[in-house]
């Protein structure tokens, strides 16, 4: 509807009385292809996907079965593997009898996700490679030409959703496979398969919307390709494709590109889509950057590969960290998706489970802290973070601070108490300053292994 509005206002703007669009394509041109969500968006199904604050990504493919490694080699990041290594079709698609997740069990995954405490999952239904884990219609290059045969998405909305938890899918534009795709068009048959191209990722993604009614959005990717990032029609015309058919659809801003080739966000620095997908291992610089946005921040556990590697490298991840940087997404307005790589048999390996468990126990404490919470309009604390809602402020100390009172910047009449989220035993007394400020006594208060969350009721 406001993208509606918003397109009316510009055509009036553009085309003075008398004149009017003839047809969809002047309407396009003459928004320039730029952002249509210009304010964020305020359904049930948005409202929910703020609230989540924590999802769970999970990346799985062909690549999967390489293990990151070739020819004894190691890839920076698996699923970049074909590609790193400049491997033939026909030595890729070998994978392909390889590909057998047997051990996979969606309530297994579902319930490793519900005890972690994470509102929603995205999975890669089709990533660069080109290989879908579902029987698309559209292609041979399916999970159903695996010895694994079934189809790996299914399943996985009545786990999830029994859980609350809801499905996205991650589907990359770019693809390695599909003999029409185009990196760059250099004469007119280029064109005319590239739009062949455009026109299966269509069919697969009414295939997608079709077959699981239950996909709460999608996750687009792989959008930086000349060709594609030129013609900023085919992106539009997939978003107007996926709107019309699922009104409440969310999806991110990796589909699109403007008149200029603009990826992320237009020349206004709108973003495209539902939310900002962007920052892929970092957060919005300086943090409070975008409080007025939906974005979301996703993080590997182990260096920058996002799927299995036989070899663990590099820094992994703790439990700790990341429970950082969820509350640090959290604290400004940002949703936060820790990234699982499943094994070639289809299960979750024993550091994620571990993780998994670790974060869960802080969660099942401190959750609300999370879940629902955003930005408060203070400077960040040393000792961790501020978060919010309605009228409760949370105080998220991953350092103790060195004094044992703290003088908190609330007036202290106007807080009616003051609690420890994560142990009923721990009583904190609080005083007054001069001024009138809230003073807590920390003494009683022994540091969490990950963070002690304080409560404060307004
Ligand atoms: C892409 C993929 O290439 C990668 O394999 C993985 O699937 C990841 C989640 O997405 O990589 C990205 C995505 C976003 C950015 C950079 C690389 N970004 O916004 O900077």
């Amino acid at each position: 509807m406001k993208y509606l509005l918003h397109l009316i206002c510009t055509l009036l703007f553009i085309f003075p009385f008398g004149v009017y669009a003839q047809n969809i394509a002047e309407v396009e041109a003459a928004v320039g292809y730029n952002a249509t969500n210009i304010e964020p968006r305020n359904d049930p199904a948005m409202n929910k996907w703020r609230y989540n604050r924590f999802g769970q990504f999970f990346h799985i493919g062909l690549y999967t079965t390489f293990g990151a490694e070739y020819d004894g080699q190691q890839a920076k990041a698996g699923e970049w593997l074909k590609s790193e290594f400049k491997l033939s079709d026909e030595v890729y698609n070998k994978a392909l009898n390889e590909f057998n997740p047997f051990k996979f069990n969606a309530s297994d995954w579902a319930k490793i996700d519900k005890t972690m405490g994470t509102k929603y999952m995205i999975i890669t239904a089709k990533h660069h490679e080109g290989f879908c884990l579902w029987p698309s219609k559209f292609t041979d290059f399916t999970i159903k030409n695996t010895p694994y045969k079934k189809d790996m998405l299914g399943p996985l909305f009545e786990a999830y959703n029994s859980y609350g938890i809801d499905v996205f899918f991650y589907y990359s534009i770019l693809d390695w496979n599909h003999p029409d795709y185009r990196a760059i068009i250099s004469s007119p048959e280029d064109k005319v398969a590239m739009e062949r191209y455009i026109g299966f990722v269509i069919k697969q993604l009414d295939e997608l919307l079709t077959l699981y009614p239950q996909l709460t959005g999608l996750w687009f990717d792989g959008q930086w390709d000349t060709a594609y990032k030129s013609n900023p029609e085919w992106g539009w015309k997939i978003e107007e494709f996926l709107r019309k058919k699922k009104p409440n659809i969310i999806i991110n801003n990796r589909l699109r590109s403007d008149v200029n080739g603009k990826l992320d966000r237009d020349k206004s620095d709108k973003h495209y889509g539902d939310f900002d997908a962007s920052f892929e291992q970092k957060m919005p610089d300086p943090l409070t950057k975008y409080l007025n946005t939906d974005w979301e921040t996703s993080s590997t556990l182990m260096n920058n590969g996002w799927s299995y590697s036989k070899k663990w490298q590099g820094e992994i991840k703790t439990s700790k960290s990341i429970v950082e940087n969820l509350v640090k997404a959290t604290s400004a307005n940002g949703n936060f998706v820790l990234n699982f790589a499943p094994t070639p048999e289809g299960s979750i390996s024993e550091y994620e489970t571990k993780i998994s468990k670790e974060i869960g126990s802080w969660m099942s404490k401190n959750n609300k802290a999370i879940y629902g919470c955003g930005a408060i309009n203070l400077p960040k604390p040393s000792w961790g973070y501020y978060t919010q809602s309605k009228e409760k402020v949370y105080m998220i100390m991953f350092q103790k601070p060195s004094s044992k009172l703290i003088q908190l910047p609330f007036q202290s009449e106007k807080i009616k108490s003051v609690k420890l989220l994560n142990n009923d035993n721990i009583k904190l007394s609080r005083s007054k300053s001069k001024d009138g400020t809230l003073i807590i006594d920390l003494t009683e208060l022994n540091q969490d292994n990950i963070a002690n969350v304080i409560e404060l009721q307004f």
